[in-house]
């Protein structure tokens, strides 16, 4: 069983990976070898496999300047360094929004640096990402933790520039840029840092925000990257109590972000070591701990169960001197369990409710199409074996009688083809609703306009427009998939009844989630349109970039929505096709046997241990099914003391 520290939970999760990737695998290879595999569904299956491969649990960590964070993400995961690896000073350090990940696809480890400049331009973070070449790469010596230290510090970089420079990259307001003539801006917008740390490879990926406004700066933070973090962390510290500035933080960025099955929030009261006073006793400490907790609880509206009070600094100095007494009385520990024991479960429950139920879904067909053509070899058994004895007569008139079957079924085929025509046609509309060509030809609209107008009046009601019109979109294309999922329903009970076969419901589409996300978007762009800071006309700027980020993200959204329905829709009949093409093999086979027999009774003998020998393949076979199905279920190895049903919300 693994302990508690996040490290040993990590590496449970990444082996209940590797053992999901594995069966899937096993999975393909058992449809190889049965011949039962087929491009849609081999389709299907690398998919979900590129999609666990680039499986990963973001963990954010926000706040305002010099509350700890960076020194936080060293003392939870990278104390083994022996030394600080993020730079953290007193002042405003981390001066752009930095990724650590590990990126398998990439030869050697790397910093990437996105120059801030590239505000200027209209193409997102996200898109840039897919462009490697338009940033700046220093390759990592990861064999040295004193030269990856000391190359992280790029991410303190700073230039010195005109005010106009700064007011037109929208980092400063041009009524302060008039008493400033050269003022202090981060070198880079965005930094990615990719070694093959063991928690890094097992899927982690951290985002460490700089403090001081840049949330604001950068609204591809709070469109896209907050949002799609597991866990945002929020860290307050003990030197300053809970000040405006954060509670600013926490009401624009934080709390609205809300916590669900698919999100959490922490609360960290930092730098609780300043309350360590040597001339209180224990008890007097605690409690000024525990004040200062259920005030900030109280600020934030938030139970103070769950702040959890740490000092990262003593944490971090404790893990490397291996100072138990330290460690324990930093606290980082009971931040590590709280990470193991409620994020991690929540963020196994979504692969899990994703991928492991598609492949169940998969393997449970599989299982049902082996079990009717085991039903129908041992039906067969018994016919032939009551053949023993019996005269030409009666066997042909059991041929007659599949016959009239065959012709029955290939009318049944027929119909079942034309529904299927009827399905590619209504899905093919669904896919057009959400095509991105369609799309694109509304953003190019947008933009359009948008290149006319510079006053964040009209601005605000580009926006608007360009977010009904996305709303109408996806709205008839949820009308649409309704309309796909009712056929599709039709369509296998109507099979089910016509053959007695199909046990298996179809699996309906739904685009739920993007809807959610796309109306997520729709109520920032309303709040945002809607607020005082944007009515001043100097902050057109910042409503432009607010406003091509949420493009941006709506365009992937929809490109997203568009991927899954098209492999779905590519899927959704699978089963059935697969039945059709079993069931006709299996008859024509019964029809060619009665015939051997018929010919010579000889036959009859040898077709009967055939049959047995068939018989007793496909109960070994969906053995094999039955234990590959185990190994998809397999719950992740629960830490001491905690199931993973008990993950629970925080904050
Ligand atoms: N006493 C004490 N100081 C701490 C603790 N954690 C961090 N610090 C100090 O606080 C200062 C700021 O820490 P950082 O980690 O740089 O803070 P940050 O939130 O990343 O700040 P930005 O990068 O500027 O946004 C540094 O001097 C740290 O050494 C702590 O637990 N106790
Ligand atoms: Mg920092």
């Amino acid at each position: 069983m693994a302990t508690n520290r996040f490290t040993d939970q990590m590496q449970a999760y990444g082996r209940w990976k590797a053992d999901l990737n594995q069966a899937i695998g096993n999975y393909q290879h058992w449809l190889e070898r049965n011949n039962m595999s087929s491009p849609e569904v081999d389709l299907r299956i690398y998919e979900l496999l590129e999609t666990m491969k680039s499986d990963r649990l973001n963990i954010a960590f926000v706040a305002e300047f010099a509350r700890g964070k960076s020194e936080l993400i060293n003392a939870i995961f990278f104390s083994e360094y022996d030394r600080r690896l993020l730079p953290s000073e007193a002042g405003r350090t981390t001066m752009c929004p930095t990724e650590l990940l590990y990126d398998n696809q990439a030869d050697e480890s790397y910093i990437r640096l996105l120059a801030i400049e590239t505000r200027l331009e209209d193409t997102s973070i996200q898109e840039h990402k897919k462009e490697p070449i338009n940033w700046t790469t220093i390759t990592l010596d990861t064999n040295s933790s004193e030269k990856m230290a000391e190359a992280f510090k790029e991410v303190m970089r700073t230039k010195r520039v005109p005010a106009a420079v700064a007011v037109r990259l929208g980092l400063l307001d041009a009524a302060d840029g008039e008493k400033n003539n050269i003022v202090e801006i981060p070198m880079w917008r965005h930094a990615i840092i990719s070694f093959p740390h063991p928690l890094l490879k097992d899927g982690l990926s951290i985002l460490d925000t700089p403090g001081l406004n840049a949330l604001g700066n950068e609204p591809e933070l709070t469109i896209n990257m907050l949002p799609n973090a597991h866990a945002v962390i929020f860290v307050l510290s003990a030197d300053t109590g809970v000040t405006r500035s954060d509670m600013d933080m926490w009401n624009h960025y934080v709390n609205p972000l809300g916590a669900d099955t698919h999100h959490s929030r922490i609360v960290v009261l930092n730098k609780v070591d300043t309350l360590w006073d040597e001339l209180k006793g224990e008890d007097a400490i605690h409690n000024s701990i525990a004040t200062q907790c259920n005030s900030a609880a109280q600020m934030l509206g938030i139970d103070p169960a769950n702040v959890f009070p740490v000092s990262a600094q003593k944490g971090l100095l404790a893990k490397i001197r291996t100072d138990h007494k330290l460690l324990e009385k930093s606290n980082i520990l009971a931040l590590e369990k709280v990470l193991s024991t409620r994020i991690l479960p929540q963020k196994q429950s979504l692969v899990r409710d994703n991928i492991s139920a598609e492949i169940g879904r998969m393997v449970t067909q599989s299982r049902d199409l082996i079990a009717s053509r085991l039903t129908a070899v041992n039906k067969q058994l018994k016919e032939l074996q009551g053949l023993s004895g019996k005269n030409e007569d009666v066997i042909l008139h059991l041929m007659k009688k599949t016959r009239e079957e065959q012709t029955i079924y290939h009318k049944s085929v027929e119909s079942f083809q034309n529904n299927k025509k009827t399905f590619s046609s209504k899905h093919a509309e669904l896919l057009n609703q959400l095509s991105l060509t369609r799309l694109d030809q509304l953003m190019a609209r947008t933009r359009k306009d948008m290149a006319g107008t510079w006053t964040t009046i009209g601005l605000k009601s580009n926006m608007k427009d360009f977010f009904d019109m996305i709303t109408d979109s996806i709205n008839q294309a949820a009308k649409q998939t309704d309309q796909v999922n009712m056929l599709i329903q039709t369509i296998y009970q109507q099979f089910q009844k016509q053959h007695g076969l199909a046990n298996t419901r179809p699996r309906l589409f739904s685009l739920a989630r993007y809807k959610r996300d796309l109306e997520r978007l729709y109520h920032e762009a309303e709040a945002y349109r809607k607020s005082p800071v944007t009515t001043m006309t100097e902050q057109s700027f910042v409503v432009k970039k607010f406003f091509i980020s949420m493009v941006s993200h709506a365009r992937n959204t929809f490109f997203q929505a568009h991927q899954d329905a098209s492999s779905w829709g590519k899927a959704a009949m699978a089963p059935l096709v697969a039945r059709i093409k079993d069931h006709k093999l299996q008859m024509e086979k019964r029809l060619d046997s009665l015939r051997k027999i018929n010919e010579s009774r000889d036959t009859l003998k040898s077709k009967i241990s055939e049959l047995e020998d068939a018989a007793n393949k496909l109960e070994s076979q969906l053995n094999e099914l039955n234990k590959l199905m185990e190994t998809l279920m397999r719950p992740l190895e629960p830490a001491p003391g905690e199931s993973p049903s008990q993950a629970s919300q925080v904050a």
